[in-house]
């Protein structure tokens, strides 16, 4: 197939997604066409199955605000054409699926390219629900040939807020062997010099992912005798209130703020527990690559994270905010190296069973191929 994908290129799990989706489907023979404002940042290697077109943005002293759907829209019609794609894939609905739709419906004339929308987030939960956004993201969905959300909980959530249920679940996914438990390293060294335990956040550091819960759970694990580290991996608008909770909570020195990093794999490879207290989530990719790794992740009981972590057998789960309670468990995980082991051990299987590339990419390859049937039989008749 020739596929066209689109996603946000710098920042968040729908981005990565996206653009592992692409490279795992050029892997199994297919052509990958993303089409965005840069190149996504996992997508590091181009060649003949991946390749990139970049949205050109015209400036205008008129334009208040660029129409970035607009310029994506042509973008995606000239691209379909140009390279004869079968489908267009956009990853998060606003404004991605409006602008498929409209690139759709622009040259349907000659031929019709089939529109497919992967719900991840705050699409449907924050952004599409906002009245502002609403009745749009309701008609992107409607309009689109193919819905699929990467969680139970984000189609429950679309059903009640949207009305619309046609929607297949496609879970996030990690690759096996990309995601793997590391015994030793030298960063393992640098980030803990004197044997350490470490405690790993991964996110970017949005109000949403709570990144100052982190700082705050790992100071009462601290102050309960935990002898540990703190790794906050990423960058985010929440960045300075992490870093002044740490200063005022007197664990600034053992705290690392690492910043955003190309392989996060080695990080989550080496932690011990992996923190993810977010307000919401509708999946959770960092509790999976953390559970891939082998790491026991203590996390909220929100969204789609129960899903993904089972609460007693490879994590531990607490309401939005209970950082007492979270920063109890970091305790009782870093003091039991068997308890660690086992629920590590635990997490990694189902990573791997559930999870693993091998499984979830066979899933977008049948819905494709489900979407293409429908919208030629439907042309046929
Ligand atoms: O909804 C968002 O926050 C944006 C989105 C993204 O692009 O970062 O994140 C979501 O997509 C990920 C990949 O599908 C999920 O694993 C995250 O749980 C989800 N984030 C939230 O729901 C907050």
């Amino acid at each position: 197939m020739n596929i066209g994908i689109t996603v946000y290129p710098s920042y968040g799990g729908s981005g990565i997604v996206g653009s592992e989706l692409g490279r795992e489907l050029a892997a199994r023979g297919h052509t990958v066409h993303f089409i965005s404002s840069s190149l996504p940042t996992r997508l590091i290697e181009l060649n003949d199955r991946v390749q990139f077109h970049e949205v050109e943005m015209m400036s205008y002293p008129l334009f208040e605000h660029q129409p970035y759907d607009l310029a994506l829209a042509t973008k995606m019609a000239t691209v379909a054409r140009s390279e004869k794609l079968d489908l267009l894939h956009v990853h998060y609905a606003i404004p991605h699926s409006i602008s498929a739709i409209l690139a759709r419906e622009s040259i349907k004339q000659k031929r019709y390219v089939p529109v497919i929308t992967t719900l991840h987030g705050t699409d449907i939960t924050l952004v599409g629900a906002d009245r502002s956004y609403l009745p749009i993201t309701r008609y992107g969905l409607q309009q689109s040939d193919g819905v699929t959300s990467v969680s139970k909980f984000l189609k429950q959530a679309t059903i009640e807020t949207f009305d619309f249920d046609e929607i297949e679940v496609i879970p996030n996914f990690i690759c096996p062997s990309h995601y793997q438990k590391i015994d030793d390293s030298p960063l393992k060294h640098e980030l803990a010099p004197n044997g350490e335990r470490i405690v790993v956040h991964l996110s970017n550091f949005r109000a949403v992912k709570r990144p100052v819960d982190c700082v705050e759970i790992f100071a009462k694990a601290v102050e309960k005798g935990a002898d540990a580290r703190l790794v906050m991996v990423g960058d985010g608008p929440e960045y300075s209130a992490a870093h002044h909770r740490a200063r005022t909570r007197g664990v600034l020195d053992k705290v690392h703020f690492v910043g955003k990093q190309p392989n996060i794999a080695d990080y989550l490879g080496i932690a011990d527990v992996s923190l993810l207290p977010s307000e919401l989530e509708s999946f959770g990719l960092a509790a999976l690559e953390a559970q891939a790794c082998e790491v026991p992740v203590v996390a909220s009981r929100v969204g789609g994270i129960p899903e993904v972590v089972t609460d007693g057998e490879t994590g531990f789960l607490s309401d939005v905010g209970d950082t007492e309670k979270m920063s109890d468990d970091v305790l009782r995980l870093l003091n039991n190296e068997d308890l660690r082991r086992a629920f590590g051990a635990r997490g990694r299987e189902l990573a791997v069973s559930r999870y693993s590339t091998q499984k979830i990419i066979p899933q977008y390859i049948a819905f494709y191929e489900q979407v293409l049937k429908k919208t030629q039989t439907a042309a046929a008749a």
